[in-house]
């Protein structure tokens, strides 16, 4: 560091940051003329865009270093969480109200000649995620940032992120997400770069002191490059860090052989394959599909995470057996678990630990959330892939196995079968090492993410753990979402009503307050402004639907929504079934009769794993059917049916903000929570859903009375599908006039529909849509009848709105840190 006598000098030049307008318009002039070599002549959007992220983002880092030092220097306990996925969408405009300075902003670009809603939109998407569980980790750093836990998220640097989405001719394809191009956001450490050993073989040597020690040695390596990305908490200066890796050769491993010999495209063709690792994001979705890239990603991403970790802790001189009250590492579902068994490595081989006081200090640290069930989604790994392209960590894991089997052996000596059912590696052809089991072997706490899906995972695939270690391994933490992203940035004009009713915006960060809304259901002038605000969202939310697909809608017509990616168990299926009976109703009434009708907008949107046909196809069913509703003169505004184009991030705060009704639909006790569920309430909407995920909570939160609940329940689910598979399926009356309709090629060809109708006729209805199908129609006819009554309506969004506080991410990241992580908060203002 800098000696004393200099200091001051430091001192007298280091950067504070603009908080003035003057100050903001200066910065970003600057970095206009400067940094981006442009001039007044030619700054157009996105140059405006990018002068003021660079005159954000210096305000960032210097709160940013703040933070770290103070971190480092308190020695408190730190959480890291690891995550494959980290679905940020856009930076500017929540670094803008995160740090209180979006109005400064506004009034600086209005000067200088930009609308401040026309620069934020220039910001291409950090998409690096596929859905639920990606943005789940985006709203976690958010919260952990705004009560200043000294948290890093650990994720990978994926050079394409989730895949642009285009609808062609009704059909989905994929165009690949480079979204690098210009990014402010983060910082390169090329400094920080952990090399990365893969393949080889592992010999046994024994050391002076005369152990036995394994080492792994060979293969091939690559360089782990860390990315670092500010997280602005709200209104705190904690500034928290995001570190990505990204892969890049290793300059030791150049070939110069390959090169002095000429074969110059060889030796760049090694320097690719290397750089390959980080190159994608898997774009599944709830589905693990086992590919040798993938494995290599996450050990890729887990053993450079780890050596960092580690290495910061060693610079505190502490022993070991002191990491786990210094260390808290969360496992964002299975996908680090790899992670255990690397710490496991770097204790035994490297800092040459006894393995049992190993294995504590690992099983102290470590904490794993599910979050799914779904067999096709846990993940299992080839052991044959496994022994080939980490030799040592398979190893580990059949010693970790094999004590852990010696124990329950000896603990449940009458249960022979047990063995076979709790082993970390299934004895199938060929092998397979069960991640989820491992996780929850080398995990002090493991937890499910809403209350249903927490009781699922304790009687099905943890059953026999829950057996062995007792119930209170077990835990559960309901998600949640962070209010000033999908309150504060998506609806601004809400949150600012909400703030004159309560009397500021502490409810931004204790949501609980909301609940004093409800002191205002008898103002109507109030209630008059929140309709006008729910208005003026459906017309921006029109105006897009406009703009990108052509269609008319009518912001007056009910807007009914299911936004999210596209899965069987989430049931668009069901909801374009339901329409077609919909419209089949509307070709067959009078005109008096419609008359009467409610004129509705169904709204779908998401995307569908590459792969993933049945998928495609119900996004071509929803295609096909808007093309017929949407120009039938019969129907006219009574009945719109329209795709959203490539739904991400950002596209959600449009479309959130403007729903009247939200689809949360899957088949009960499949989705572990749904979290837009959350959001749309949140915003003023009300849900159908089944009573699956986290709707439970939000039902019991907001009263029945203002969610329309339908379907089976998730204990019924085992016993349905049974009676399908075993002679007495029924197909629904209703649903036989939809497939006849479909199949009379109404919406064109009908063969490219067979696969789905015949999915529900022929092959079982796994999902359960017959089953559910008549009260999923007559629960929409009571949304119909309750639309009506807009009094009552209105009475029931604010009423919701102002229950949902316990939804918060805040609370969330409240109850990990009490519970799981044991953390405390580090206030920046009492250091
Ligand atoms: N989830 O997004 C994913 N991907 C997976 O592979 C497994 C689960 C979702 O995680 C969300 C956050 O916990 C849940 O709300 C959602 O129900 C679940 O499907």
């Amino acid at each position: 560091s800098i000696p004393e006598g200099q200091r001051e000098a430091w001192k007298k030049h280091s950067i504070h940051g603009f908080t003035t307008k003057e100050q903001f318009e200066n910065e970003t002039v600057r970095h206009i003329e400067t940094t981006l070599a442009r001039s007044l002549f030619n700054c157009d959007e996105l140059a405006a865009y990018s002068g003021a992220a660079l005159a954000f983002r210096d305000r960032l880092v210097i709160e940013w270093n703040k933070t770290q030092q103070r971190q480092t220097f308190a020695d408190q306990k730190r959480v890291y969480y690891l995550s494959l996925e980290f679905l940020m969408g856009r930076a500017l405009d929540n670094a803008m109200l995160n740090v209180g300075l979006k109005d400064v902003a506004r009034d600086g670009l209005k000067e200088l000649g930009f609308r401040i809603e026309d620069v934020i939109s220039q910001e291409h998407d950090a998409a690096l995620g596929n859905g639920g569980l990606g943005r789940l980790a985006a709203c976690f750093l958010d919260s952990m940032a705004t009560l200043n836990y000294p948290a890093w998220g650990y994720g990978l640097r994926y050079r394409y992120g989730i895949f642009k989405q285009e609808i062609v001719d009704g059909y989905q394809v994929e165009i690949p997400d480079y979204w690098l191009d210009f990014n402010p956001w983060e910082f390169p450490r090329h400094d920080i770069t952990v090399d990365i050993q893969f393949y080889g073989y592992v010999r046994k040597e024994i050391n002076e002191d005369g152990k036995t020690v394994a080492i792994w040695e060979g293969g091939e390596i690559v360089d782990a490059v860390a990315f670092d990305v500010p997280i602005p908490g709200y209104g705190t200066s904690t500034t928290n860090n995001l570190r990505l890796w990204s892969s890049k050769a290793s300059k030791g491993e150049f070939d110069f052989q390959k090169f002095n010999s000429g074969d110059y495209e060889a030796s760049v063709g090694d320097q690719q394959r290397a750089e390959t690792i980080s190159a994608v994001l898997y774009p599944n979705d709830n589905l693990d599909r086992g590919k040798e890239l993938r494995l290599k990603q996450q050990y890729f991403w887990c053993a450079a995470s780890l050596y960092d970790i580690v290495r910061r802790f060693k610079k505190s001189k502490k022993p070991f057996s002191q990491f786990p009250e210094k260390v808290a590492i969360q496992l964002n579902d299975t996908h680090p678990t790899l992670a255990i068994v690397e710490l496991q490595r770097i204790l035994v081989d490297i800092e040459g630990l006894e393995w049992s006081e190993a294995w504590s200090i690992v099983q102290a640290t470590f904490s794993y959330a599910n979050h799914t069930v779904m067999p096709e989604a846990l993940e299992k790994w080839s052991v044959p892939l496994m022994q080939n392209l980490l030799p040592r960590h398979l190893q580990i894991i059949y010693e970790v196995n094999m004590q852990f089997l010696q124990y329950v052996e000896k603990t449940f000596p009458k249960d022979r079968d047990m063995l076979s059912r709790v082993s970390i590696i299934e004895e199938s052809n060929p092998k397979m090492v069960r991640m989820a089991y491992l996780a929850t072997i080398g995990s002090h706490k493991v937890n499910g993410v809403a209350e249903l899906h927490s009781d699922l995972i304790k009687t099905t695939i943890f059953k026999d753990f829950v057996t062995i270690y007792g119930p209170d391994k077990f835990t559960n933490v309901t998600n949640g979402i962070t209010p000033r992203r999908w309150l504060h940035q998506a609806n601004p004009k809400l949150s600012e009503l909400i703030a004159s009713k309560l009397g500021g915006y502490d409810f931004l960060t204790d949501l609980t307050k909301l609940n004093k809304l409800e002191n205002f259901l008898d103002d109507e002038k109030f209630k008059k402004e929140w309709q006008a605000i729910k208005y003026d969202n459906k017309v921006r939310l029109a105006r897009h639907i406009k703009e990108t697909t052509g269609v008319t809608v009518n912001p007056k017509a009910l807007f009914d929504i299911q936004v999210k990616r596209i899965h069987e168990y989430k049931r668009q299926q069901l909801n374009i079934l339901g329409v077609i009976h919909r419209y089949l109703s509307i070709k067959a009434m009078n005109p008096e009769e419609r008359k009467k009708l409610q004129p509705r907008v169904s709204i779908f949107g998401g995307k569908a794993a590459p792969g993933y046909w049945m998928a495609k196809t119900i996004i071509h069913l929803v295609c096909s059917v808007g093309e017929v509703v949407n120009n039938d003169k019969d129907v006219g505004d009574l009945l719109k049916v329209v795709y959203v184009e490539d739904y991400n991030v950002s596209k959600a705060e449009i479309i959130v903000p403007a729903s009247d009704i939200s689809e949360h639909i899957s088949t009960a006790g499949t989705e572990a929570s749904g979290t837009s569920n959350m959001k749309f309430v949140l915003n003023g909407g009300l849900i159908i859903g089944t009573c699956d995920g986290a709707n439970i909570e939000i039902t019991r939160e907001i009263s029945t009375d203002n969610i329309f609940l339908f379907g089976n329940l998730a204990e019924d689910v085992e016993d349905l599908r049974h009676a399908h598979t075993y002679g007495s399926f029924r197909l629904d009356a209703d649903l036989a006039r939809v497939f006849s309709a479909i199949k009379s090629n109404m919406f064109g060809d009908a063969s490219r529909f067979s696969a789905l109708c015949n999915s529900i006729t022929d092959h079982g209805d796994y999902y359960l849509v017959s089953d559910d199908f008549n009260s999923y129609i007559k629960t929409h006819e009571l949304v119909d009848e309750a639309y009506k009554d807009q009094t009552a309506w209105l009475e029931k969004c604010i009423t919701s709105v102002a229950r949902m506080g316990f939804f918060s991410s805040d609370r969330c990241i409240q109850e990990y840190a009490d519970m799981i992580w044991n953390i405390e908060p580090l206030d920046p203002e009492s250091s």
